[in-house]
């Protein structure tokens, strides 16, 4: 067992949130999360509200559990899903690539909880004072949309900065990565990269079977020149984009030479051509299993991770 305010906070058994992936997590895998005692998230990206309300009934049919979905800021019908998310009472919202300031009353009327992801102290402490409920501090090492940070040198800064509970993000995927968290004071941990492996995860085959290749430097960071980094796995996909990146191209022609790729590599199984977004930890990843032996074997290592190092303390004068 492991119980943190976080467990309280959510109403779930652990403290173990499943990362929101635009094209990846859907009702199936949020609700089995949800099932499994974890938070599952259904990710909104750049949806159109209709589709992302489907999931929300879908996953409602699922699971009696609360589940969240994942706001990205950036999605040109972020209006109309806020709209969604409050029409459908949502327990839990999380937004990511940006700041949900101005649609907070309307959570708030809702009793939701939000969370914010953050790759900042400063955005932390913005969001704090806006009233949200907790943050997810999210590394660099994650897979998508990332901030500059380390998971290792963020979380603690953030923790210190700020009285609400902190989720860590970002190159966890087992036992040891949990108990790391919280041993820089997080209160939980949201995985994306090791649920992407998972029997519910509903993407291509071919994408799942690329995570589990991967080795630890199979990862690169595009769109810096663009101040929009993206973690991917390195792919034909992933050269091209660096190639016309350094050649001086426009915001505009970089948008739309990535505009649907994500969707090509998960929902049409094209891992060449198609964005392959995962995280650092895609190296440590070898297996495919189901989303509730995922959790388990988490929480059953992180108890012996923690038996392990209380021995290297034994005998202390
Ligand atoms: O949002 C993510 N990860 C994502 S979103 C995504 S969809 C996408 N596809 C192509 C290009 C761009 C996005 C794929 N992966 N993670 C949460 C996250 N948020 N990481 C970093 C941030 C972030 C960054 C800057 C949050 C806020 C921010 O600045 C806001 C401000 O006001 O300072």
């Amino acid at each position: 067992m492991v119980n943190t305010e976080i467990c309280d906070l959510l109403g779930i058994k652990y403290p173990i949130l499943q990362g929101g992936m635009a094209w990846v997590s859907d009702a199936n895998l949020a609700a089995a999360v949800s099932e499994a005692g974890g938070l599952g998230i259904i990710a909104a990206g750049n949806a159109p509200a209709d589709l992302v309300e489907k999931e929300i009934i879908k996953a409602k049919e699922l699971t009696d559990k609360p589940f969240g979905v994942n706001i990205m800021l950036l999605s040109p019908f972020v209006d109309d899903v806020v709209d969604t998310v409050v029409k459908h009472g949502v327990h839990v919202i999380t937004t990511g690539a940006g700041s949900p300031g101005k649609y907070m009353d309307k959570f708030k009327n809702i009793g939701a909880k939000v969370i914010p992801v953050v790759a900042s102290v400063a955005l932390a402490k913005r969001m704090e004072s806006a009233g949200v409920d907790a943050l997810i501090a999210e590394g660099m090492e994650s897979g998508g949309h990332i901030g500059e940070l380390t998971t290792m040198a963020l979380v603690p800064q953030v923790v210190d900065k700020v009285r609400i509970p902190v989720i860590a993000a970002g190159g966890v995927a087992d036992g040891r990565g949990f108990v790391a968290a919280l041993a820089l004071g997080a209160k939980g941990v949201q995985m994306g990269t090791r649920f992407v492996a998972s029997k519910e995860c509903t993407i291509s085959k071919l994408y799942k079977e690329a995570v589990v290749k991967a080795k630890d430097r199979d990862t690169i960071v595009t769109g810096r020149v663009t101040g929009h980094p993206v973690r991917i796995l390195k792919n034909k996909l992933a050269r091209e984009f660096l190639k016309l990146e350094n050649s001086g191209a426009t915001m505009e022609e970089l948008e739309k030479f990535g505009d649907g790729k994500l969707r090509l590599a998960a929902r049409e199984g094209d891992i060449i051509n198609g964005s392959v977004m995962a995280g650092q930890i895609s190296g440590l990843i070898k297996d495919i299993k189901p989303v509730k032996e995922i959790i388990e074997d988490i929480v059953k290592e992180a108890e012996a991770v923690l038996k392990s190092i209380n021995s290297l303390f034994e005998g202390e004068i």
